[in-house]
């Protein structure tokens, strides 16, 4: 069983990630940490645990995956051109509230950080780091224990671009931009031999899969499924084959 924690920021895209996680057979997702970026992080820590709920995950149930709340503030300088125009929505569920999910909140956990750096001395050599938000978190967790990485099986990154194309702006994808100095310093603290993969922008837009293709299309008549369907379908995630958080989130792929 693969051990992964995901580092997120959800963001219907890292719900559908995570929610694609969750039903891989091979897959334990050990941990969600939350990191500001799609909506604050305390925002995104509470879509996560909504999505726990659904899925009877959450921290007071056998298979228990606990949720830390983490980084709030990029590294150096505040970037404040994203809070403008939350794609996302608000709420980083497009402002959709039909059929909410009631959450006890108090199961998240403070200080995502010091979480990443727990978690990966009690999982050394196994732990899988997927990291589809803003790197503040990582970047953060690689200056506290400056051998955090080293013990890390393996990290996976979605961010930036192959040959210049951005998302948010002409040249940027989002994650990058977000935070470049996060960016810079995780790839500045990178230990020689962890080797990670870099999912750019352009990748995921050619891994891109329709949901039936990946057995990823909510059942309407579950409550999950009609709280996963309604959100997705405000973002469009289901009237197009675009489903780009996947590309990352499958790799290597599943043997459906
Ligand atoms: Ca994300």
């Amino acid at each position: 069983m693969r051990k992964v924690l995901v580092d997120c920021d959800p963001g219907v895209d890292d719900i559908c990630a995570l929610q694609f996680l969750f039903n891989r057979k091979d897959v334990e997702v050990v941990a969600i940490t939350v990191v500001h970026g799609n909506c604050a992080a305390s925002i995104g820590a509470k879509n996560a645990l909504k999505l726990l709920t659904l899925n009877n995950l959450q921290q007071e149930f056998s298979g228990k995956i606990p949720v830390f709340v983490g980084s709030d503030a990029v590294l150096v300088a505040e970037n404040q051109d994203w809070k403008k125009t939350p794609f996302h929505g608000k709420n980083g569920l497009c402002d959709v509230t039909e059929n909410d999910v009631e959450i006890d909140e108090s199961l998240i956990k403070p200080n995502a950080v010091q979480g990443i750096c727990d978690l990966s001395a009690e999982f050394e050599g196994e732990l899988e780091v997927l990291a589809i938000g803003p790197l503040t978190n990582l970047a953060l967790a690689m200056t506290l224990d400056t051998n955090v990485a080293k013990k890390w099986k393996s990290l996976t990154i979605m961010g930036g671009t192959s040959w210049g194309s951005g998302n948010t702006t002409a040249a940027a994808e989002f994650n990058f931009y977000h935070d470049p100095e996060a960016a810079a310093s995780v790839f500045a603290k990178m230990p020689a031999l962890l080797v990670p993969k870099i999912v750019t922008w352009e990748t995921t837009l050619k891994g891109q899969f329709l949901g039936e293709k990946i057995n990823f299309h909510p059942d309407q008549k579950t409550t999950k499924g009609k709280w996963l369907w309604e959100r997705c379908k405000k973002m469009g995630i289901f009237s197009k084959p675009l489903l780009p958080t996947f590309a990352f989130a499958i790799s290597p792929p599943p043997q459906y």
